[in-house]
């Protein structure tokens, strides 16, 4: 829900991003946020060029209703741990590929934070798995949002099981359905 400047009214994700190169990676986020109807906003600040604004930001989020913080940050990057710094809420690291080591820099960075100052990292550009864990924090305290959650990864298993006729299409001996056990996600069939 957009208000006449544009902005969102109650968002409960705050991804920010350190530079505006990396949008392109946050909206894949951004995407699996709207598909569980999610409220987000995406803002720009870094932690080198405009620090203030960073720092700003988080301290000032629970205030505003921002239940969980997407950082995403490539090179030497510190936004995930500064935002963390400044404020309890749960934060969520993206390191963006970017520079020469290609993200690997801003994954350290990311996940080599100092005792007392968690920040938990997904995998290079892993926006997509940043939103699905935040969704997930949500969804600990929302039961509509739990299920959703469930349905969706019944869909998401649904399409990957319509893999296993490649085998056949690759002249390979296809395990048959019954070895796979029921057709449940959450359900482990005991070993026969
Ligand atoms: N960055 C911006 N300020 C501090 C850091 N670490 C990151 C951005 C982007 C990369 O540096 O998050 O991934 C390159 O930024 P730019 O603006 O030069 O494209």
């Amino acid at each position: 829900m957009l208000d006449e400047r544009g902005t969102v009214k109650m968002p409960v994700i705050g991804i920010m991003v350190g530079s505006p190169s990396d949008l392109g990676v946050a909206s894949k986020g951004a995407e699996i946020l709207a598909e569980f109807g999610v409220e987000y906003e995406v803002g720009i600040a870094s932690a080198h060029r405009t620090p203030a604004d960073a720092v700003n930001y988080a301290a000032g989020a629970h205030g505003r209703g921002v239940k969980v913080i997407i950082a995403m940050a490539g090179m030497s990057a510190a936004l995930p741990g500064v935002m963390a710094a400044h404020t309890t809420l749960p934060v969520i690291a993206v390191p963006i590929a970017s520079g020469a080591l290609n993200g690997v820099d801003a994954l350290l960075s990311a996940a080599q934070m100092p005792p007392g100052v968690p920040v938990g990292s997904v995998g290079i550009d892993g926006a997509k798995n940043a939103a699905l864990l935040a969704v997930r924090i949500l969804a600990t305290g929302d039961e509509k949002l739990r299920a959703k959650l469930e349905t969706w990864s019944e869909k998401t298993a649904d399409a990957a099981r319509k893999n296993r006729q490649k085998t056949a299409e690759a002249n390979l001996p296809a395990a048959p359905d019954s070895a796979y056990g029921k057709n449940d996600r959450f359900s482990v069939t005991p070993r026969g």
